[in-house]
């Protein structure tokens, strides 16, 4: 702890890497507790600590003579199912083993403690439903859930273990396909508008673990920033959102979540 945190004393348990900006974090946790209504926009950092590689180096290993960008459209899937369908597996199981880190546990225990807090994340682990958020808008769907690509059906019980698009749908005998919005396909209208609500009705959006470069998941936060909502970006990285924010704190999830959702709005 550092000794200017120490002797303010307001920013008990603050973790030293910290120690560079206290003032700017105080002046964060101000603007956090004032806000009867926290909207938080995640992306594929906010994951990073639970193990799970961000969507760039989603390509290690396996899959690194792969252009992510590639295989995540349904012309790679049509042209290749099973190679598509393997890499979804291989995320789908990375996803499972991984556990939800303090960053998830921080925005799901605030709204524990009854703590208003909207969740809008473009990540596709399920990590944020998995540490007990309620309240969560999954723009790009979930590795979790599976579809008929050509009737949309819901892939019945039993599709995970189907090692390479080979179980037909129950409907109509197509391949299944990960239920995730892939590049080049249209965001659910429904999902849009109400993440489009939330970034233009919540006191304050926290824009955490993003590079902010993918829309039009990425126009939220310059909606809310529109609507004079002001915004507190959290990226150990510099962003295209930094400019328009109130507070810009580099630094991890994991460390930054837990201490500015460590206590309630004081009204
Ligand atoms: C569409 C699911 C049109 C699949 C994903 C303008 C307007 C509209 C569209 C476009 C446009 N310009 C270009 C487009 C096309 C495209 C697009 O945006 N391309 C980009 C590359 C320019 N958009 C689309 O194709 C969208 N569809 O527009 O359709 C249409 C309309 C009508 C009818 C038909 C068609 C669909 C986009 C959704 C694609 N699907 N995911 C899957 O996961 O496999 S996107 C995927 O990539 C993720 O979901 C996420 O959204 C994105 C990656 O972004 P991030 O999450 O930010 O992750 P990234 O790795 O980039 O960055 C990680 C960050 O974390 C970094 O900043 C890092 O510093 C930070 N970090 C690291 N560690 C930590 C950390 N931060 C905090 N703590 C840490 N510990
Ligand atoms: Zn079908």
């Amino acid at each position: 702890m550092s000794a200017g945190a120490a002797a303010s004393g307001q920013l008990a348990a603050v973790p030293e890497q910290f120690a560079a900006a206290p003032e700017q974090l105080a002046a964060a946790r101000e603007l956090v507790a004032a806000a009867g209504w926290l909207v938080l926009f995640t992306g594929a950092g906010v994951s990073a600590e639970s193990g799970i590689a961000t969507f760039r180096e989603a390509q290690t290993g396996l899959w690194s003579r792969f252009d992510a960008q590639a295989l995540a459209t349904e012309e790679g899937f049509r042209k290749d199912p099973e190679l598509v369908w393997g890499w979804y597996a291989h995320r789908r199981r990375l996803a499972q083993q991984a556990q939800p880190n303090a960053a998830h546990l921080a925005a799901a225990q605030y709204e524990a403690r009854g703590g208003r807090i909207s969740v809008i994340t473009q990540n596709v682990d399920g990590l944020h439903r998995r540490a007990g958020s309620g309240d969560v808008l999954e723009l790009h769907g979930s590795l979790l859930r599976a579809r008929c690509v050509d009737c949309a059906t819901p892939a019945h019980d039993g599709w995970q273990d189907d090692p390479g698009a080979r179980v037909p749908c129950r409907r109509c005998g197509a391949p299944l396909r990960p239920d995730v919005v892939w590049f080049g396909e249209a965001l659910s209208e429904t999902a849009l508008q109400r993440a489009g609500q939330l970034a233009r009705g919540g006191e304050l959006m926290l824009v955490v673990g993003t590079s902010a470069l993918v829309y039009p998941a990425a126009g939220l936060p310059l909606a809310a920033h529109e609507a004079g909502v002001p915004l507190i970006v959290i990226n150990p990285e510099p962003t295209p959102l930094d400019a328009l924010a109130q507070h810009c704190l580099r630094a991890r999830a994991g460390e930054a979540l837990p201490v500015l959702l460590a206590e309630l709005p004081r009204r």
